[in-house]
């Protein structure tokens, strides 16, 4: 939530590339959580499922990998994706992305992945998952960029519609 979406919840700020001061979020998050210290938040980093959170070299610096919906710029480079990829999604929405496409929403990018497995869990949280196919390298050799994350996670601004299959 604070890395992500709302840092001045707690009165922190992130830099233009997301970053925050470690020993700044540890200060500000310790009103809460006394229990928090480095460690804990390195173990936090080190054990999160998704690798979500990264920090910079010398472990004075934290970021989300992806996901955001503060505007920051992680300053990914653009990345040649594989032919496919996948994105789970439900059926209540199906309609809606075969007149847009897939739309980033309130997130910084559309959230693509290689493996079905992945796109099958996003799928699910929201219920019955519905997975797409996208003609990933096909939009890449379009001229349309993608990125990847710290945490594999295939990134790009809108998937048009002439580029997924439903299956
Ligand atoms: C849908 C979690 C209507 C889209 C997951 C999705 C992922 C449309 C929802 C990461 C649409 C947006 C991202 C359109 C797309 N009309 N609905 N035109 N285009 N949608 O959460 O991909 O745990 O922003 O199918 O694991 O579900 O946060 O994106 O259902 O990796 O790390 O609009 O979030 O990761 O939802 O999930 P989201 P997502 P974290």
């Amino acid at each position: 939530m604070i890395l992500r979406h709302d840092p001045g919840k707690i009165g922190l700020a992130l830099d233009d590339q997301g970053w925050a001061d470690v020993q700044t979020l540890l200060t500000k998050l310790q009103k809460q959580f006394s229990g928090l210290d480095l460690n804990l938040l390195q173990e936090i980093v080190s054990s999160n499922d998704k690798q979500r959170f990264a920090f910079n070299e010398d472990h004075t610096k934290i970021r989300a990998s992806q996901g955001h919906s503060v505007t920051i710029d992680l300053n990914y480079t653009p990345k040649r994706p594989p032919e496919l990829l996948y994105h789970g999604t439900v059926a209540r929405f199906i309609e809606a992305i075969k007149e847009k496409g897939l739309l980033k929403m309130s997130r910084h990018h559309v959230h693509l992945s290689e493996e079905l497995d992945t796109a099958l869990t996003v799928g699910a949280r929201r219920g019955k998952p519905v997975i797409l196919t996208v003609r990933a390298e096909e939009m890449y050799s379009d001229g349309i960029p993608f990125f990847q994350s710290d945490n594999q996670v295939w990134l790009t601004d809108h998937v048009p519609v002439n580029y997924l299959e439903f299956k």
